[in-house]
């Protein structure tokens, strides 16, 4: 009784307030958001930018859980999952997204393998703070490289999809367990119509990395980190869930300090908000960033309007 006394009160006194302007968290840094709503409750999932950088490189170990129920005031649930939780993993614990079904949480998470290479792995939980636990013990997807930034939706007949990847977008169709899938992966092709066209030709279009992928009002929405570096923010619909994608423009020009940047977007409470990341916190720059959030509302056809970063 005595040590689930002390480990109930040790988990409360893990639970902080954070402030409430942009940046979201300004205690550490935080990147890569990825807002979930369950139970009347916005969670957002970040990766963590360490102080002290490896090889002046991203140096990022584990995924933080944070959560509001008014968007302004924000309770602070610590580390919920670290690359060390995946026995394959030898770190790189990069962009990832968190959705529930059936009352579990599947959390997807793009990770270095011990080889060499990144892949996908899916964590567990009852909980949508943790703890995770490796659901596989192995990768759900492992190309060999490049599989990174998970993004899934679980569509309203139950299917659910998960798109990643940098350079190019695949998907797969998951089955119901949520960490499994049927069919082979499939590569979306990139094509300027569907994706854009970029200033630079070092890629054929726009695309570049971290999709979120989700639907609103039967349209399939494919916003993604935009090309060349550094990054926008930019988006394709569809009618589809598996395309073809029509380009629709940039919603998030290249500003904040940040040669990446990563989109979230969720309703809540029947107000629309557009997660992102910059170098906005003291000593911030591409591998020390920082979460932020903006109200917006959508064009009456669906489209969603420009959104510049501030400070509120
Ligand atoms: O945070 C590491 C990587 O940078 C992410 O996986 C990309 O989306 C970009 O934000």
């Amino acid at each position: 009784f005595l040590m689930l006394l002390s480990s109930i009160l040790i988990m409360t006194l893990n639970i902080s307030s954070c402030f409430a302007d942009n940046p979201i968290v300004q205690t550490i840094y935080t990147a890569d958001p990825a807002p979930m709503v369950y139970n009347g409750r916005c969670y957002l999932y970040t990766t963590h930018d360490e102080d002290v950088l490896i090889d002046n490189f991203f140096t990022m170990n584990e995924w933080r859980c944070y959560s509001s129920v008014d968007m302004v005031n924000w309770t602070d649930h610590g580390s919920v999952l670290s690359y060390t939780d995946f026995s394959w993993s030898s770190g790189k614990a990069w962009a990832g997204q968190c959705v529930e079904r059936n009352g579990k949480f599947y959390f997807y998470v793009p990770l270095a393998k011990k080889g060499g290479g990144e892949a996908i792995g899916v964590a567990v939980s009852d909980s949508p703070t943790g703890p995770f636990v490796d659901a596989l013990g192995k990768p759900l997807i492992d190309r060999g490289w490049g599989d990174i930034d998970p993004t899934v939706f679980v569509d309203d007949d139950g299917q659910a999809y998960l798109y990643w990847g940098n350079p190019d977008l695949f998907y797969v169709k998951l089955n119901p367990d949520m960490i499994s899938y049927s069919g082979g992966i499939v590569k979306v092709p990139l094509t300027t119509s569907g994706f854009g066209t970029r200033s630079k030709d070092d890629r054929a279009t726009s695309y570049e990395e971290g999709p979120w992928f989700y639907k609103r009002n039967n349209l399939y929405y494919m916003v993604f980190a935009a090309g060349p570096i550094p990054e926008h923010i930019a988006y394709s619909t569809s009618t589809s869930p598996t395309g073809p994608w029509t380009y629709r423009g940039v919603i998030m020009p290249t500003q904040g300090g940040s040669f990446t940047n990563h989109p979230g977007i969720i309703d809540y409470k029947g107000k629309s908000y557009f997660f992102y990341h910059n170098a906005a916190l003291p000593g911030g720059g591409g591998f020390h960033r920082s979460v932020c959030v903006e109200q917006f509302e959508y064009n009456p056809d669906g489209t969603i309007p420009k959104i510049n970063m501030t400070k509120e």
